[in-house]
């Protein structure tokens, strides 16, 4: 069964269209508006061996508040459609990445439980266009939307644009891992009967 999903929302401030292929390759178009976020998300896709487009209109003459965040939302409906029944998956997924000085840990699951913890203290407010604070926002969108636990520590970094980039693959390794097929098992990975 193909693991692809495809999810529209538009608002008065963003215009957000998502295609998400969970058994991809990498291959991805990305165009949000903010540079930085696009090389965030490519960096995902890439390392998750996913499928990816994105498009973005976003009210950037605000800020980039609103672009970020909803893209979020979006993508985490994707990634919840496109997992489906979650029968015969890993469900848990975890990656310890490093990037020069930056070792970043990614935990996942894909309970049913929206759920962030999230530690990394950046040492700028801003990489390019877009504001660090908005990474922590990003994933936690995604949580909730995705249906799904997600812990993102930086264990080891300095430089904001490593510490962001380390983020962000981890999280495409983790949830690559995740959502691996588990050939073992016809049904959900849980005492529940479904997740
Ligand atoms: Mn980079």
């Amino acid at each position: 069964m193909d693991r692809v999903a495809t999810c529209k929302r538009t608002t008065k401030e963003t215009d957000i269209a998502v295609t998400l292929n969970l058994d991809g390759t990498g291959k991805n178009e990305i165009h949000t508006g903010i540079g930085f976020f696009d090389h965030m998300l490519d960096g995902f896709a890439r390392h998750g061996l996913f499928d990816l487009k994105v498009e973005v209109k976003g009210d950037l003459f605000v800020d980039c508040h609103h672009t970020v965040e909803d893209t979020g939302i979006v993508l985490g409906k994707a990634i919840l459609e496109a997992v489906g029944e979650k029968k015969g998956i890993k469900r848990y997924g975890h990656m310890l990445l490093p990037m020069d000085e930056t070792l970043a840990l990614c935990a996942v699951d894909l309970s049913g439980r929206p759920y962030l913890q999230f530690h990394a203290d950046f040492a700028c407010d801003r990489i390019g266009d877009m504001d660090t604070e908005m990474i922590r926002e990003f994933f936690y969108a995604l949580s909730y939307s995705a249906m799904m636990n997600i812990h993102l520590k930086i264990l080891d970094g300095a430089n904001s644009h490593h510490m962001a980039e380390a983020l962000f693959k981890a999280f495409g390794r983790a949830l690559d891992m995740a959502t691996m097929d588990e050939p073992r098992l016809s049904d959900a990975w849980t005492t529940k009967g479904s997740l």
